[in-house]
């Protein structure tokens, strides 16, 4: 059975590169596999997240997902921390992942900066939770941006181990998957690509757009007006060349390549066809077509998600039916697991 896991941290500020990278390609998965849309909120807080604020946070990315397209009747909506079996996995996975393998990820280097003694056991062990999501489910693909290629190579590098320490158990147990039946998760392929896998800060074509960057003109926000929409594609830093008529004429040209990339991936179609519209002219009709793209397709999402969080009882009762429905598959993996290990329950 094919199955999609995706999560989105409630870390505030969804912007641009969360929808092109994640969001817009949850939507376009439903008619080919069940899919788990998770707000992955045990994630958020490996970094201080005040109360108040993560609670409307969840509510946020909730409404992000449904006001995009996603059918939480169709498939499976909810926040992690409702399921338990999540950080009870990531506690199997911290035993079977390595330090060394820790060790190398980036994005933990990235985030604890230089003060590392500082940062949260959480943030280091990240990724074993990130396996645990994807793997109580035993879900088959993740769609994701490029930042998170690393992980999921780590997701499938913890899968391999334990596959590979409980073998002759999970044979013996009959729950192995295939043929051989000596796997008992699979070696999941992550989905990532497409003209926006990741979307570049509006300010610095070398840095990509995030949450937590302290400049809001870096980022375009679901929830922004269509004034300041326009107005930061308009300040969006570009290089002093006219477009060029193909993608080849985009490299070394980062700021140009993510404009580019962004109107592909909003309009559905590859970056030639945009540069076979408006290669050859001046940046300045460009961002004027884009910032006409970006509000039609990005208005009604953000009208809909301030609809939707102004009725939070809504959107909590979505979560709690999406728990419920997830615990049912969590806790039969987790019970096998419990069993390939050895625990008596
Ligand atoms: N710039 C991006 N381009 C394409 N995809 C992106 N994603 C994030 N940024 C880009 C994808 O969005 C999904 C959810 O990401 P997340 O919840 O892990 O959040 P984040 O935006 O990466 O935010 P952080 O890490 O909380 O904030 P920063 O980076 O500011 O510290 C993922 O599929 C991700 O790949």
């Amino acid at each position: 059975q094919q199955r999609v896991f995706s999560g989105v941290q409630p870390t505030g500020n969804l912007h641009l590169g969360n929808y092109l990278g994640a969001i817009q390609r949850f939507v376009a998965l439903q008619d080919r596999y069940d899919c788990i849309y998770c707000v992955v909120d045990l994630h958020a807080i490996t970094v201080w997240q005040d109360p108040v604020e993560l609670k409307k946070q969840i509510r946020e990315v909730t409404a992000a997902f449904i006001a995009s397209g996603i059918d939480p009747a169709r498939h499976i909506v909810f926040n992690q921390s409702q399921v338990s079996g999540h950080a009870e996995l990531a506690w199997v996975f911290n035993c079977v992942a390595r330090l060394g393998w820790l060790n190398r990820m980036t994005q933990f280097k990235e985030k604890a900066g230089k003060d590392r003694e500082n940062a949260s056991v959480g943030l280091y062990a990240y990724p074993s939770l990130m396996a645990a999501d994807i793997l109580l489910y035993r879900a088959t693909h993740v769609p994701v941006g490029e930042d998170q290629k690393q992980h999921l190579e780590l997701t499938r590098d913890i899968a391999q181990k334990f596959n590979s320490d409980f073998g002759p158990t999970i044979t013996r147990l009959g729950l192995g998957l295939g043929e051989t039946g000596e796997a008992f998760f699979p070696l999941t392929e992550p989905l990532i690509g497409g003209p926006a896998a990741r979307v570049m800060s509006l300010r610095d074509g070398s840095k990509k757009m995030s949450k937590s960057d302290p400049s809001d003109l870096s980022r375009i926000n679901l929830t922004d007006e269509a004034d300041q929409v326009a107005s930061k594609i308009r300040k969006a830093k570009t290089d002093p060349e006219p477009l060029p008529t193909e993608a080849e004429g985009l490299k070394g040209r980062p700021e140009a390549d993510n404009l580019v990339g962004i109107y592909a991936a909003l309009s559905d179609m590859p970056k030639e066809q945009v540069l076979a519209d408006f290669g050859g002219g001046q940046f300045s009709t460009f961002k004027s077509a884009l910032v006409d793209l970006a509000v039609a397709k990005l208005g009604p999402i953000g009208g809909e998600m301030k609809r939707l969080v102004a009725e939070p009882e809504h959107i909590d009762a979505i979560l709690r039916d999406g728990a419920a429905r997830a615990r049912v598959l969590a806790d039969e993996t987790l019970n096998q697991v419990k069993d390939i290990v050895g625990f008596v329950r």
